[in-house]
């Protein structure tokens, strides 16, 4: 095979390139989250199929403390039958993979104390991957700020907001090691998400796409997180708990902002 054709064949599928199809159209896209322990499956499928038509460009699946396979697969099928945008699983260890699922971040969290979080859980979980023929996207996981749950399980060493050049070095990492996204994580429900400066000096730090996530609840902080160079935002708290409508109000709220931070962004190119 050509060396081309093994790069397009083989290294990014279908999923990711439909991402990067839509970064690269609309600057910064909102991605959903879903922690099936906190929502169910039909729940689930509604806020799924309203972020779809307000502009979300992909669901992700995963918690910090999945105890039920069982409900991570009724989740999956359900959010897969109600949107046709993707499912991505956002595992946080090796329970945490569904067949029904579209991809699954393979993800390493570059700053734990522990090897089991950078690659031992992956090693545990690539040949399942493998079987179930999910696309795995490499993915630089760095915690951040307050870290929250998933800092203490994932043992990591949270790197303070005001020492972005270590984010730099960390996301770096990530780059030489040949992963494809990166993403600064506050930890779900952060009472601060991740600073614009650090967002921007990472931004520019790096030449692979940039999530952001943990903490962001309203249009402007989704905004600031865009401007500020964001490829990618997610948001899971503000669709836990609440009445539908205002979930879509939330959401709808967030994505605007989001698109307003990124025309920004786009004009920067
Ligand atoms: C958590 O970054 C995500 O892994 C989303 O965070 O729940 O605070 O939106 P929130």
């Amino acid at each position: 095979m050509e060396l081309e054709n093994w790069e397009s064949n083989r290294m990014i599928g279908r999923v990711e390139r439909y991402l990067l199809e839509r970064i690269e159209n609309e600057g910064t896209i909102h991605m959903t989250l879903i922690d099936p322990e906190k929502t169910d499956p039909e729940t689930a499928a509604l806020i799924s199929s309203d972020s779809e038509s307000l502009g979300s460009s992909a669901i992700m699946v995963g918690g910090t403390t999945i105890v039920s396979q069982n409900m991570l697969n009724s989740v999956v099928k359900q959010v897969k039958e109600a949107v046709s945008i993707p499912v991505i699983l956002f595992p946080n260890n090796i329970v945490a993979i569904s067949e029904y699922a579209d991809a699954i971040w393979f993800m390493s969290l570059l700053n734990s104390a522990d090897p089991y979080f950078i690659s031992g859980a992956q090693v545990l979980a690539a040949p399942l991957i493998k079987k179930l023929s999910l696309e795995a996207i490499p993915l630089g996981y760095i915690i951040v700020g307050e870290g929250g749950s998933a800092g203490v399980i994932g043992k990591a060493c949270p790197i303070p907001y005001n020492k972005p050049e270590l984010a730099i070095a960390h996301a770096l990492a990530a780059e030489f090691f040949g992963m494809r996204f990166v993403y600064l994580e506050a930890g779900s429900g952060a009472s601060r998400p991740v600073p614009a400066e650090m967002i921007r000096k990472v931004k520019e730090g790096i030449s692979i796409k940039l999530i952001v996530g943990g903490g962001i609840r309203n249009g402007n902080q989704a905004k600031e997180a865009a401007k500020s160079g964001a490829d990618v935002i997610v948001t899971g708290t503000i669709i836990e708990g609440e009445e539908r409508e205002s979930i879509k109000s939330k959401l709808s709220e967030i994505i605007s902002g989001m698109r307003e931070g990124a025309k920004a962004k786009l004009r920067m190119r």
